[in-house]
């Protein structure tokens, strides 16, 4: 076995928001890949739209730096348990992981989930303890929570022997000791140098694994892996192993090395480093390619299971096919089917309705991405609201359940404990700072997850956390009753008039303005109640010739609850459904005359006698 001296290969891995991307931005600024007067601005790597919108990373990016003549290719990975897929996918190129615990949240849920993957996976880790700045830290206490981690997921002892550096990754800067004041990122480059192995190259004919696909307009597609075996330029010929042991010969247009935020074009590359190769046209995430002098395939990339899902069906809507440009069943399968290639723990299928397709994902977050990418991409269509994906197990029905945990203070221990508790929760552990922050862990049925992140942001006011992991599965329990109130649904088609909407107002919540368009069968509200009921929003005041000294008086409508996508996925119950196009974002109840509903009702009603 040789070894790349000249190389270095990490993945940055920890819980949403410890400040993964920010550290990457403070690598790359260090290591001065920009122009002295380039406006980088943060969070570089967060390229994508949805995600500068968001702040949070969906998708893993590579980027490299070189420190002392080594080069250090990084890997920014997501930190949301919904794309935990993604940190599977690309941990593979790595032999070394930064794992980043911010100094007052102490190690959370995806911490650990992370952590037990690289660990497995025999990486080397470096742990960072993050956000040093922040007034409350509690650098002691937290570094003692990672070492009792450690203790419990550590499949050897050589393991339990890792380095903690401490970092304020917005001032760009680390230190070995607390307390050391921080100059530079340096300390953390030297630790890397130092402490993450070197890729072990074998040799022979080239071979190289695909963890990530990406996309040029004039490149074609780009086929992102770290080379194992070998090297590879320009002009060679390759074979691409598919999943089903397939083999098809290409011809490599292409090699491109990483280097800050560009993609270098090289003559050639060898094993231990990360490249991106064009040319072969027909690559999935997951496929070998290989010299035919040794096409044996590595093995492939294994992500965890979906656990929830949602049907995807074409928009079947009075409106339908007026704003978006993408409507039909053909486009819609291509588009679900098309993202398979690369959105490794998504699954597409057809159902017997030849219209609707089932999506499964990770979570809410994960589905509601591909949603709203869709929806930019002029795409038109339904959703259903989420549902836990059961399955059997030796011959019983059991469902996914997860972790749950809860920052909050302590006069909402009352309300969510009992919210929770009707969405069958159980308590597992409660702990008070003494200032009056509690963190609150449940374990939960992800069906009882489903649609409370809307409520538990109402009832805590917004100023508290929550996150969750998948934990296992667990025998079926009973269902659990929806605790939705019924809505307001629109009873004629038309433009909703101020009169009708205050009417509305009478009777609960409105979700609209006067001005809009609305179908029968448009939910328009929260009705304050438990039944839905249907309001005519579009209804003028009768027109009398005796002027009111105080009916005339201008109606002031309260304004509308307007719903994003996330929150109206979270929000439909199972007869409802929720319309998507680029333009908007609609709820409907699934029959959309109150004949219909009323006799499914009926018909449910005689079906339980
Ligand atoms: N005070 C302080 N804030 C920080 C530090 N590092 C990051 N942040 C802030 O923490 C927030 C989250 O940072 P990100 O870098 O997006 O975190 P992340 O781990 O990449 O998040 P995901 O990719 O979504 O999991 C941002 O508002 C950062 O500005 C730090 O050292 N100190
Ligand atoms: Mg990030």
């Amino acid at each position: 076995m040789n070894y790349r001296n000249d190389i270095r290969n990490i993945a940055i891995i920890a819980h949403v928001d410890h400040g993964k991307t920010t550290l990457v931005d403070a690598m790359l600024k260090q290591s001065k890949v920009f122009r002295n007067n380039q406006a980088v601005g943060e969070l570089i790597m967060d390229s994508n739209t949805l995600e500068r919108e968001k702040g949070i990373t969906i998708m893993s990016k590579n980027t490299a730096v070189v420190y002392r003549g080594v080069k250090i290719n990084i890997i920014d990975t997501p930190g949301h348990a919904d794309f935990s897929g993604e940190v599977e996918r690309v941990i593979s190129m790595a032999d070394g992981c930064l794992l980043l615990v911010d100094s007052v949240e102490g190690p959370m849920p995806q911490t650990k989930f992370v952590l037990r993957h690289a660990l497995q996976r025999g990486l080397t880790i470096i742990v960072v303890i993050n956000k040093i700045d922040r007034p409350n830290s509690r650098i002691a206490e937290v570094t003692s929570l990672i070492q009792d981690l450690f203790l419990e997921l550590a499949t050897d002892m050589d393991q339990l022997d890792y380095h903690v550096l401490y970092a304020d990754a917005k001032e760009g800067t680390a230190v070995t000791e607390p307390g050391m004041p921080g100059k530079d990122i340096s300390p953390l480059f030297d630790c890397i140098l130092a402490n993450v192995p070197p890729p072990q190259i074998e040799s022979g004919p080239f071979q190289m694994l695909v963890s990530n696909l990406d996309s040029d307009s004039h490149k074609g597609r780009i086929a992102i892996g770290r080379i194992w075996r070998g090297k590879v330029a320009s002009h060679d010929t390759v074979v691409r192993v598919n999943a089903d042991g397939n083999m098809d010969y290409y011809e490599i247009a292409e090699v491109l090395t990483y280097l800050g935020l560009k993609r270098l074009k090289v003559d050639q590359a060898e094993a231990g480093d990360i490249v991106a190769v064009t040319g072969i046209e027909k690559v999935s995430i997951g496929d070998t390619i290989a010299s035919p002098e040794q096409p044996s395939a590595l093995p492939r990339i294994e992500v965890g299971e979906p656990t929830v899902e949602m049907t995807f069906g074409v928009n079947t809507s009075p409106f339908a096919g007026r704003e978006g440009r993408f409507c039909t069943t053909r486009q819609l399968r291509k588009r679900l089917y098309k993202e398979l290639e690369t959105n490794l723990s998504l699954r597409v299928q057809d159902t017997d309705s030849p219209d609707t397709f089932l999506v499964k994902g990770r979570g809410e977050l994960h589905l509601a991405i591909l949603i709203e990418t869709m929806r930019r991409e002029d795409y038109e269509f339904e959703v259903s609201k989420p549902e836990a994906i059961t399955k059997v197990i030796d011959g019983k029905l059991v469902e996914p359940v997860e972790l749950l945990t809860i920052d909050t203070s302590e006069e909402y221990i009352g309300v969510l404990t009992e919210m929770l508790s009707k969405r069958q929760a159980r308590m597992v552990d409660m702990r008070n700072d003494g200032l009056g922050n509690i963190r609150l862990v449940f374990q939960i049925p992800t069906k009882g997850l489903l649609g409370f992140r809307s409520s538990f942001l109402t009832s805590t006011r917004g100023d508290s956390i929550m996150n969750s992991v998948f934990l296992g599965y667990e025998p079926l329990r009973g269902e659990i009753i929806s605790a939705r109130n019924g809505v307001l649904v629109a009873s004629e088609p038309g433009s909703t008039i101020t009169y009708g909407l205050n009417n509305a107002q009478e009777r609960g919540l409105t979700f609209i303005e006067p001005g809009t368009l609305v179908y029968e069968g448009m939910i328009v509200g929260l009705n304050s109640r438990l039944q839905d009921i249907p309001v005519n929003v579009c209804k003028e005041k009768k027109k009398t010739n005796i002027r009111s000294s105080t009916s005339d008086i201008a109606v002031k409508l309260t304004p509308p609850l307007k719903m994003s996508l996330e929150q109206a996925i979270d929000f439909v119950n199972r007869d409802e459904l929720v319309e998507v196009t680029p333009e908007n974002i609609r709820l409907r109840k699934k029959l959309l005359t109150y004949s219909q509903r009323l006799r499914s009702i009926s018909a449910t009603r005689l079906s339980i006698k």
